[in-house]
């Protein structure tokens, strides 16, 4: 039995005080089909329960499960400020948009921690963590654990996995490392100091999210053999790079450019060529303060993991470098053998940059303007158009930013890496982008949301269709919920011979310019059968839909090969190993026997390197247990303490809650194999005096059919004992549904094992009197 499974064991003390408000079912505008009237006349019977809504821990005791029912008991504990409920195998957290100090104390941390029961306690993100913890001391063999956090934009998923890495920062500190603490920060320290940096250069203000993650992150937390913290390692998934030189309206940069504007020291803007008050044009909505625009934070950071001064420094140099090429304007020059020219102003933003990212400005206005192109032995120069000069100078900042944010990440990693012989499993916190919808989407969201799919995938296998193969396998009846199952979409995207992925790659390997026109034909052509594919035949725009698990994307095909490609002009490449920055001349050197850039053509493609990528993290996530925590935006706007029903639903089902929900509910979430039961129960049979029949437990019975009407009888008699018991008030559930014995297992309910449970107790505790008494007597 996993504890995943035992989890339910839900018999919470609601500490958590707070009136319930009354009349709470509120009117919403445009209905989603579950939120209106109709649809509420099935649970009549659970209404009856309204007050006590908010004390169901565990979505899976609501009755009866609908979306219906399971959005007014989250609503209700969201009213009382509980933001954690079970649902089954998973945690559903409500992002309260308020700071809760108190709930993620150390106390409470400790107070999770110690308890011999932690599921007994209230929901909390610290059952989850501790379970995983307990669970990689597993009792046969050590089981490394991944934490999956999901949810959307601004739902909460980041914020949960540092809340993650801190409890184990606290509960697994390692006292050995407290010993170097003077020359080295503490390695827990170190492993939560890697988060600032990584966010400060991989997080932005979004439309949706002031903080939002804009790469994909999985830190393994390595333990040794006495469960202490001693290391981890990080991998990062797709940095949604172009953001370095395009942002949409209303959204900003990287949080690095603006915390560097904000928290320079006079000296520092001077050597970063950053004078007060002088416009970016990268760097919009600079007025805007986020919380995260902390540049002492950072650099604190920076110090603690090992990155010195002189690295820094050159650091810092080369982004404010890629600042000033956002202000390079092109204006298209009359005649067309002649390169594009540059104004006044850009031929100064061009000289401050040359200077920051120590190239000579010759080279780089060269670079920028002018195409070279090899013919034999032979360079023929080509002057670049306006369109391709802009296009030249956004691949340099982009090809920039993206090799340092990897070089920042490899260094995170040698610095908080444990060596291989010191640490012996992981737990692994999973924290990706969330699905996306936006009124334009391309290739990034199409990456971003096949990464869901993967997951979601992941999901499915994981909980639901093991749990459901496994009841057909022990030959159990019982109706099945249907669960989406999203391999279909997966082998639109994804599948061979022919899918979208492969049919973007052959378009991106063609050598030529690509045409969305063509493409699109292509796609309609070769995957038109397909039924999560479709096209606005009256869309003017080339683009294709993909019913995808969580809901339509439709996707603009417009660029879409072309950042497939992910060109970097084979020039720059060579510019920038020239740079007398180390830095920036480490990166893209180090780097050259990877870069395809430099090796003409890309082969490797943004799509193929994802899906590598992918794939390997899908491989870690399979051998280790999952523990799934669905984070739950409840407002659009980010406000504290407000749900929207509409809002919460469409999350609900996206992520798969409700069907979650369902089977937990009607299954048996307990299973132990004949054998075992009858180890740990057969002194029920042997010692009630219900009995049977005459029988006696024999656990070496020979094949699991004797053994099984061994246990069928143990459970007869169980049942018989409860039927004697005087019904509760409001004892509507029938024992004899509380457990199915399947081909090789005892399938139960948690009521079921509670009642096992508590006559085991009754008698262990009658046989310890008799000893005493006979003992008494002896004496
Ligand atoms: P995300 O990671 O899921 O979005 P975040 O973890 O950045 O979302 O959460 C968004 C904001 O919600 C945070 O900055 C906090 O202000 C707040 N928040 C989240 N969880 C809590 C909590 N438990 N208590 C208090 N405040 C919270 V994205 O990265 O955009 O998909 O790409
Ligand atoms: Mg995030």
């Amino acid at each position: 039995m996993s504890s995943a499974d035992t989890r339910r064991n839900v018999k919470a003390g609601h500490r958590n005080g707070g009136g319930m408000e009354k009349g709470f079912v509120q009117k919403v505008h445009s209905p989603h089909p579950c939120l209106n009237d109709s649809s509420e006349g099935d649970i009549q019977a659970f209404l009856i329960d309204e007050d006590q809504l908010h004390t169901y821990d565990d979505l899976t005791k609501v009755n009866p499960v609908t979306p219906t029912t399971v959005l007014k008991c989250l609503q209700a504990r969201y009213r009382v400020k509980v933001f954690y409920t079970h649902a089954g195998c998973t945690l559903v957290a409500l992002n309260p948009f308020q700071p809760f100090p108190d709930l993620y104390s150390l106390d409470v941390m400790k107070e999770y921690h110690c308890a011999p029961q932690p599921q007994e306690f209230k929901p909390h993100i610290f059952i989850v963590a501790e379970e995983a913890y307990r669970n990689v001391q597993g009792q046969l063999e050590p089981v490394n654990q991944s934490l999956v956090v999901s949810g959307e934009s601004g739902a909460g998923k980041t914020w949960t996995s540092r809340c993650l890495m801190k409890y184990y920062a606290t509960v697994a500190a390692s006292s050995s490392v407290l010993k170097s603490q003077d020359t080295v920060e503490r390695i827990e320290r170190r492993v939560l100091d890697s988060n600032p940096i990584m966010e400060a250069f991989g997080n932005a203000c979004t439309l949706r999210n002031n903080n939002s993650s804009r790469f994909g992150k999985y830190i393994q937390l390595q333990l040794d053999r006495c469960q202490l913290l001693v290391g981890a390692s990080v991998q990062t998934y797709l940095l949604e790079k172009t953001r370095v030189a395009c942002q949409l309206a209303n959204e900003r940069n990287f949080h690095i450019f603006y915390q560097m504007m904000k928290g320079a020291t006079d000296e520092q803007s001077k050597e970063w060529k950053m004078p007060r008050g002088q416009h970016f044009v990268w760097l919009p909505n600079s007025e805007k303060t986020v919380e995260e625009d902390c540049f002492h934070e950072t650099v604190t950071a920076m110090v603690h993991l090992g990155i010195n001064a002189e690295s820094q420094r050159q650091i810092f140099k080369i982004l404010a470098g890629i600042l000033q090429l956002g202000n390079l304007n092109f204006s298209s020059s009359t005649d067309e053998s002649q390169p594009c020219n540059l104004d006044e102003q850009s031929k100064d933003f061009l000289q401050r940059a040359a200077e920051l990212l120590c190239v000579p400005a010759e080279e780089l206005q060269m670079c920028l303007r002018v195409r070279t192109l090899k013919a034999g032995k032979q360079s023929v120069f080509k002057p670049c158009s306006q369109a391709e000069c802009s296009m030249r100078r956004d691949c340099l900042a982009k090809a920039i930013y993206a090799q340092l944010f990897e070089w920042l990440v490899t260094f995170i990693n040698n610095s908080i890496c444990a060596g291989p012989s010191t640490w012996c499993n992981f737990i692994g916190v999973l924290d990706v982008y969330g699905f996306e919808c936006f009124q334009i989407n391309n290739l990034e969201q199409l990456c971003i949301n096949y990464a869901n799919e993967k997951l979601q995938q992941h999901f499915v296998a994981h909980y639901l269709r093991a749990q459901q193969e496994e009841y057909v396998s022990e030959g159990l009846k019982w109706s099945f919920v249907k669960y989406q199952d999203n391999q279909s979409c997966l082998d639109l995207l994804e599948g061979s011979p022919v899918s979208v992925f492969s049919l973007l790659n052959e378009e991106s390997r063609l050598n030529r310019a690509s045409d969305p026109k063509t493409f699109r034909v292509r796609l309609e052509k070769e995957l038109g059968d397909n039924a999560n594919i479709s096209w606005d035949k009256f869309s003017k725009e080339p683009h294709f839909t993909v019913a995808h698990y969580a809901g339509k994307v439709n996707y603009q095909m417009e660029g879409m090969v072309e950042k497939n490609k992910d060109p970097v002009p084979p020039e720059l490449i060579n510019l920038l190993q020239k740079s007398d920055n180390p830095l920036l001349h480490q990166i893209f050197t180090d780097n050259e026997t990877e870069n395809p850039t430099t090796k003409g053509l890309s082969k490797v493609t943004v799509v193929s390197k994802f899906k590598n990528s992918l794939e390997s993290l899908m491989r870690i996530l399979h051998s280790t247990t999952p523990h799934y925590t669905r984070c739950i935006k409840p407002n659009p706007e980010c406000n504290p303490l407000s749900f929207k029903k509409e809002e919460v639903i469409m999350q609900l089902e996206a992520c798969g809650i409700v069907e979650t929900i369902h089977i937990s509910a009607a299954g048996f979430p307990i299973r132990i194999p004949f054998q075992g039961f009858m180890q740990r129960y057969g002194l029920i049979a042997k010692y009630s005096h219900f009995k049977s029949g005459s029988h006696c437990v024999d656990v070496e019975a020979d094949g699991n059919d004797s053994l099984r009407r061994e246990v069928e009888k143990l459970l007869r008699v169980v049942l018989q004992h409860k039927a004697f018991e005087p019904s509760r008030k409001h004892d509507s559930e029938k024992p004899n549904s509380w457990v199915h014995c399947g081909r090789t297992k005892v399938f139960l309910t948690q009521s079921m094992l509670d009642l096992l449970e508590d006559q085991r107790k009754k008698i262990l505790s009658q046989c310890a009197f008799s000893i005493q008494c006979c003992w008494q007597r002896y004496q």
